[in-house]
């Protein structure tokens, strides 16, 4: 088997405008950690004022190719008004990515909305849908000679659960009927968006998608085994696999964006299941207390082969208390990559979430994923032991002898 990735392959990095950027007071994220007395992200990384330098940090790391996202609430301020500076401010952001040699991937929702826009119903309400296509109109059309891959929606499954089924998120609904009504509304804006996008570039290229969290369930060891078994098969079903096969089958997607993370254990409870309580001490979790499991990435890539697409892998890392843990997480992962590769699955390209450390939503800032460290009373920042790994790899375009 080659030792190197395929020529073309993109290394980079992600991360996202709410959970960096800083100064997003227009999000509903900042209304609801107010309301909940929540951790708030307040000047975050306060990436908005340093992108440039952090896009060198990428640089320095021999990286590709970045995954940013635009902030909604910035550009429509309010209902009917563009903020033509923070247009500016985007075109600027997409520019510098660029002539550093960074292919910019950008997604159009990850998590947050305007405040006007919650207040009016949100995603319940399809006569909304309009106002988030009049933001994609206007990102596409003034990024379209900069810009060749779009991810409309980030975790749409993730955004719903936490959302509008735990309401640990904003709006903090609990409801089964409204999820449903939200899903509906996003698949609409999705299929809306994805053909505005197409119009918009007309002849010329444009890769458009969603990215998609995929968590590897396993049964819990447990209680019934047969029936946790069963929970895992169901909740994988809807979980990972409901919007991709839906967006396949209308042939409305143009890439698998993948964001892969861990196991969870499944148990059995009516309907579907939850996650369940046990505790298995033999697997290692990471500071957020997830189950660390390689192998389920390339369980995954081997699946995603069905759909006949380019895979990107648009996240994957890991928060630690320890800095011993980040290499061997990302060595082993990207080991997985690999071997799906030489199997004959087209992965195009990996983004380690994420480049700095950052605003993990409801856990706040001391979940830590960076390549870079962030020190959030000075702002700087500083390398990671691991990143000079993953410099090198996306250098060399291989992994280091002994570990293909
Ligand atoms: O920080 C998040 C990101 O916003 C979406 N994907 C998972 C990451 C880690 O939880």
């Amino acid at each position: 088997m080659a030792k190197k990735f395929p020529s073309s392959f993109l290394w980079g990095a992600a991360i996202s405008s709410y959970q960096t950027e800083g100064g997003n007071s227009n999000s509903d994220w900042a209304v609801f950690e107010a309301d909940r007395g929540l951790e708030t992200a307040n000047r975050a990384c306060d990436h908005y004022f340093r992108f440039e330098k952090d896009f060198l940090l990428a640089k320095k790391l021999d990286l590709n190719s970045l995954r940013i996202s635009i902030e909604w609430a910035r550009v429509f301020p309010s209902f009917n008004k563009v903020d033509e500076r923070e247009i500016a401010h985007y075109l600027k952001v997409v520019d510098s990515l660029s002539e550093l040699g960074l292919e910019p991937f950008i997604t159009l929702h990850h998590f947050t909305n305007p405040i006007w826009f919650s207040q009016n119903g949100g995603w319940l309400k399809s006569k909304n849908i309009d106002c988030f296509l009049k933001f994609v109109s206007r990102m596409a059309s003034d990024l379209k000679s900069k810009v060749r891959y779009w991810m409309i929606f980030n975790e749409p499954m993730v955004y719903l659960f936490k959302g509008y089924l735990e309401g640990a998120w904003p709006p903090g609904e609990k409801s089964l009927t409204k999820s449903l009504r939200v899903v509906k509304n996003m698949l609409s804006a999705y299929k809306t968006a994805y053909q505005e996008i197409k119009n918009v570039y007309d002849q010329q290229q444009s890769y458009v998608s969603i990215t998609k969290h995929m968590l590897y369930f396993q049964g819990c060891e447990r209680g019934h085994l047969w029936l946790n078994r069963f929970s895992a098969f169901l909740r994988g079903k809807l979980f990972n696999d409901s919007i991709l096969d839906y967006l396949a089958s209308k042939k409305i997607i143009d890439f698998i964006g993948l964001n892969y993370y861990r196991k969870e254990y499944s148990e059995f409870v009516p309907l579907l299941g939850r996650e369940c309580g046990h505790q298995n001490h033999c697997q290692r979790r990471n500071s957020l207390n997830w189950y660390v499991y390689p192998e389920g990435l390339g369980f995954f890539l081997d699946r995603l082969k069905k759909y006949g697409l380019p895979i990107f892998i648009t996240e994957n890392g890991t928060a630690e208390n320890e800095e011993e843990y980040y290499q061997p997480f990302l060595m082993d992962h990207l080991k997985e990559v690999k071997n799906a590769i030489d199997r004959g699955v087209d992965v195009r390209g990996y983004f380690y979430w994420s480049l700095l450390d950052n605003f993990e939503w409801d856990k706040g800032f001391n979940q830590r994923f960076g390549l870079y460290s962030v020190n959030y009373d000075t702002l700087e920042r500083n390398p990671r032991q691991f990143s000079s790994v993953y410099g090198k790899i996306a250098k060399d375009n291989m992994l280091p002898d002994g570990d293909c």
